[in-house]
């Protein structure tokens, strides 16, 4: 059997942070769930409806039961949960084609090829996490050869809810991404106080399939285990501001000169009004500078103040990775 730690035992007499040191202690921080899950708060949209509440112990308990390397269970979504992602695939598909990165806009015509992906279909957290996973045979034509690569080993797990900043990274570290598998309440289809299925599909998906991101993504993961919670507070805002806001300046306008911006944070790739709000005249789009970026407050239920942009993604991984380096010095 394989050896699970546990977060009460030596780690806690040495006094220092508890973190997973295998992907199967995933069971242990990924169950632990802070906010909304199965009892919905008083302002959540869904709040008064029984129905949606029932449907949500359902997610919950899929999720509180799920260990880690089982099949994730199949759900089949019902009229009103495909009517509100059809309602949001459509627009964002058609903000997508105009504002998305070219990264992300290659990947998601993976996701409709290999995963399901329509306006018809919630597709299965299953048949992505095996796309994430899978191998696949490529000729290099450089050498003339053969090779073998897999997409980039990110594999998805359910998750009831919004989990602490310190157990949602630490899944990253081991490549996978705490996903939630319900949809928002139907009431309100463009908001949602939480993440949802609509958010992590149509937001984080594409992406995961990009060896670059997913390497990104696994550093700032890494970087997080047991670090204090100033250096991991740190790292949840830096997180914020690339992967869930961040922007690219591909170029500027011949004419007036005016940079121009493609889209690669999840949060405004799932987010129909708080996308064209970035993209507008009278937002503020900032420089990525990981000491300026670690002094704005995210802000979870109205856009955002501020947004970050680098050149591409290699830019923001060069400065974060130096922002590791410096709390590894440290520590
Ligand atoms: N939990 N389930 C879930 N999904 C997220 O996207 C998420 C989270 N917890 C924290 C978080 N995101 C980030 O905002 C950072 O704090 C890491
Ligand atoms: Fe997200």
């Amino acid at each position: 059997a394989l050896e699970v730690s546990d977060p009460g035992s030596a780690d806690a007499l040495s006094g220092a942070v508890w973190f997973p040191k295998s992907i199967y202690d995933l069971d242990i921080c990924c169950r632990r769930v802070i906010m909304y899950g199965a009892g919905l708060d008083a302002d959540h949209p869904g709040f008064k409806d029984d129905e949606y509440r029932k449907r949500r112990m359902m997610f919950a308990d899929i999720a509180l039961n799920y260990k880690q390397g089982d099949p994730i269970p199949r759900v089949e979504y019902t009229a009103k949960e495909t009517a509100t992602w059809k309602i949001i695939y459509r627009k964002l598909r058609e903000l997508h084609q105009k504002h998305a990165c070219a990264e992300y806009l290659e990947n998601f015509e993976l996701l409709e090829q290999h995963c399901g992906y329509s306006d018809s279909n919630v597709p299965q957290l299953e048949d992505i996490s095996n796309f994430l996973k899978s191998n696949y045979i490529f000729f290099l034509t450089g050498i003339t050869k053969y090779v073998f690569a897999v997409k980039t080993g990110f594999r998805l797990r359910p998750v009831a809810g919004y989990l602490s900043a310190r157990d949602f990274l630490a899944g990253l570290a081991f490549r996978v991404f705490n996903c939630t598998q319900y949809v928002r309440h139907h009431a309100d289809p463009f908001y949602t106080p939480e993440p949802d299925t609509v958010h992590e599909l149509m937001g984080h998906m594409a992406l995961f399939a990009d060896p670059d991101f997913a390497q990104f993504s696994q550093e700032i993961g890494l970087a997080s285990l047991g670090t204090s919670d100033e250096d991991l507070s740190k790292l949840a805002t830096l997180y914020f501001f690339s992967i869930e806001f961040g922007l690219c300046c591909v170029g500027h306008d011949r004419i007036t000169n005016k940079p121009k911006y493609k889209i690669y944070g999840a949060g405004l790739l799932s987010s129909a009004g708080e996308l064209q709000h970035a993209i507008g005249e009278k937002s503020e789009i900032i420089r990525f500078d990981p000491d300026r970026v670690v002094q704005q407050e995210c802000l979870i239920t109205t856009f955002q103040n501020a947004y970050f942009y680098t050149k591409n993604f290699d830019e923001a991984q060069q400065k974060l990775r130096y922002v590791f380096w410096k709390m590894c010095l440290r520590a």
